[in-house]
């Protein structure tokens, strides 16, 4: 399976798509579970450090995009991390697409302790973002950077916010915080379990409340979460 991760690794540092080599191989979900955490391995012992989990595919707006109707989880480093407000340079990716997302801060315990607005940008390292489940979790579930907003501590109910996903000032994705798995909330304890152990300090992007748009260079994306706030990015 390192030569899997090995394939997977390079086609994230190259920018350029590959053929979707861990279905062909006959891998099934818990085989690529194990790519996925030797493909991270490479990228930690290049001197990354883990600082979270992603969860993917928590909507049905999501599993519609891509044909996988299953929720998934992927590794965060610290090196995918941007600043809120900060410029992403756009030209090492394949294909990238952006997201609104929900961000919760982790305790020990794998509590959360508290909110933020979220953005992700995932970049598929297949061909025309195309994959079978196998293939996106051992690509690390399409995990490529985020930004987070401001924390909050967590409010009574987190269930149905209002979500916008603007680009240039222009609305682009209009959704609701109840698209994540019915509430945001739920994604700590099924990161938790699905990720086995967490660390405190940790991040866990709970997934996306709208389909995800394509992210093309010299644009201003922001994410607003009604209650929570806004964070954005710039491309080059
Ligand atoms: O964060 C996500 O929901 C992405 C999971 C993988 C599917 C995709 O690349 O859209
Ligand atoms: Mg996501």
């Amino acid at each position: 399976m390192s030569d899997l991760a090995e394939r997977l690794d390079a086609a994230a540092r190259d920018g350029v798509a590959i053929p979707q080599i861990v279905s062909a191989a006959g891998l099934d979900a818990a085989d690529a579970y194990t790519v996925q955490e030797a493909l991270v391995a490479r990228r930690l012992a290049r001197g990354e450090r883990l600082v979270g989990i992603k969860l993917g595919l928590t909507s049905r707006a999501k599993m519609a995009q891509v044909g996988v109707d299953e929720v998934i989880w992927g590794r965060l480093t610290d090196a995918m991390a941007i600043a809120d407000g900060a410029t992403v340079d756009t030209s090492g990716y394949i294909h990238p697409r952006i997201e609104p997302e929900v961000a919760f801060l982790l305790d020990a315990s794998g509590n959360a302790t508290a909110v933020a607005p979220a953005l992700e940008i995932i970049d598929s390292r297949y061909a025309d973002f195309k994959f079978s489940l196998a293939d996106v979790i051992a690509d690390n579930s399409s995990a490529a950077a985020f930004a987070i907003g401001d924390w909050k501590p967590l409010p009574g109910g987190l269930d149905n916010l209002g979500v916008l996903l603007e680009v240039d000032g222009r609305v682009v994705q209009i959704g609701s915080t109840a698209a994540i798995l019915g509430d945001p909330r739920r994604a700590v304890s099924w990161g938790v379990r699905l990720a086995g152990k967490v660390d405190p300090g940790w991040v866990l992007l709970a997934g996306a409340a709208t389909a995800a748009v394509p992210l093309a260079p010299g644009v201003h994306v922001r994410a607003v979460v009604e209650g929570l706030g806004t964070v954005a990015v710039r491309t080059a």
